[in-house]
């Protein structure tokens, strides 16, 4: 059997591996074989909640409704295309990248796929703005939640506020790297909301519904959403639904790492939902904190890549990484913990192992 046999792309060991619970449709990228600013398609990770659906462009239709425009109605794919275009170079992170780390430091799982930290890839994203297809329906004053339907088969659905759904980079994406969405990813069209959990970024879209009243799915409500003994709860939701991604860092090593003793360089990615990374730091086996070089471009809501030079001698090491980004926000040593794994993103030890 394929790894992922709920899937279209090929997703070969090479350039995937699977999380624990994450079987048949859930493909996290190996961030070891990342070279370039954006993670190219065919190594992106995929979070199906179904199987990817079969959708022909010329039969498919989007309709736009809810008490918050003036008319319903329904595009096809010509006349979204007629909207003014856009590009941006966004992240998309699950919620529950890292998840595994629960596992590791409250000694049980946190429910969900069990990612480890390959759950984020960066795109060029081109397609139109959510908000012009949205005035095309004529908006009212009265709206306060949007609510994107997916065409999968379990209907994926997960509102945002009306502010957030205007804004200038919210996009109704509909090519991926500048080729058209490929199926996994939500062909022929999907929302790209910066800087948000990846739960927002509803693929296969199918339905809009602007309302004047907060929606509720099981997607904000029972799921990501950081719920538990320690967190609030906001009724109907369980917890707090999640929304930006906090300030996170990655390595381009596999989990463990084998490497050749000498000078190598360590290279990595950080990211944070709301800003650009002004600094990231790292430390080896314990030793002083040192600033990691950044490369260009550094893009708020997308990453910057980051280096240092590392002398490895054989053994086994542990390589610690933490990033700031220009508001301040900081990884920290730890995260409480949630029942639905979402949200971790404190510094992590990274084994490497350098053979002589
Ligand atoms: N319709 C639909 N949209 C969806 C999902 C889904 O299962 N169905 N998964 C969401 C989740 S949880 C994430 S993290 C992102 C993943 O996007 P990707 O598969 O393109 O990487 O898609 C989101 N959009
Ligand atoms: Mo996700």
């Amino acid at each position: 059997m394929p790894r992922c046999p709920d899937l279209i792309k090929p997703t070969p060991d090479r350039l995937f591996t699977t999380p624990a619970h994450g079987e048949r449709r859930n493909a996290e990228t190996r961030l070891a074989e990342l070279s370039g600013y954006l993670t190219p398609t065919d190594r992106f990770y995929v979070r199906n909640h179904d199987a990817t659906p079969h959708i022909e462009r010329d039969d498919w239709r989007l309709e736009i409704t809810g008490d918050g425009v003036e008319r319903s109605i329904t595009l096809d794919y010509a006349a979204l295309s007629e909207l003014p275009r856009v590009s941006r170079i966004r992240a998309i992170e699950c919620a529950g990248n890292a998840r595994r780390f629960f596992a590791e430091r409250f000694g049980h799982e946190a429910g969900g796929a069990q990612w480890h930290t390959g759950a984020i890839g960066v795109a060029e994203w081109s397609g139109v703005r959510l908000r012009d297809v949205l005035d095309l329906a004529g908006v009212t004053g009265h709206a306060v939640d949007v609510l994107p339907e997916g065409l999968d088969a379990g209907r994926f659905a997960r509102p945002l506020p009306i502010a957030k759904a205007m804004a200038d980079d919210t996009l109704v994406a509909l090519a991926m790297n500048g080729e058209p969405l490929p199926p996994d990813h939500g062909f022929p069209a999907r929302l790209v909301v910066s800087g948000w959990l990846g739960a927002a970024s509803v693929k296969w879209l199918g339905r809009i519904e602007v309302a004047c009243s907060p929606r509720h799915t099981h997607w904000n409500t029972a799921d990501y959403t950081l719920a538990g003994p320690r967190w609030p709860v906001e009724p109907p939701a369980d917890g707090v639904p999640v929304t930006v991604m906090p300030v996170m860092s990655v390595v381009e090593l596999d989990w463990p790492a084998r490497l050749a003793a000498g000078r190598q360089v360590i290279r990595g990615r950080a990211f944070s939902g709301e800003a650009r990374v002004a600094r990231v730091e790292y430390t080896i086996d314990d030793s002083p904190w040192r600033d990691a070089d950044l490369g260009e471009p550094n893009i708020a809501a997308a990453w910057v890549c980051w280096s240092f030079a590392w002398t490895a001698t054989p053994g086994e090491h542990m390589i610690r990484v933490r990033a700031t980004d220009e508001h301040g926000q900081c990884q920290p040593d730890a995260v409480p913990w949630n029942d639905h794994g979402v949200l971790f993103n404190a510094v992590v030890a990274h084994p490497v192992i350098v053979a002589p």
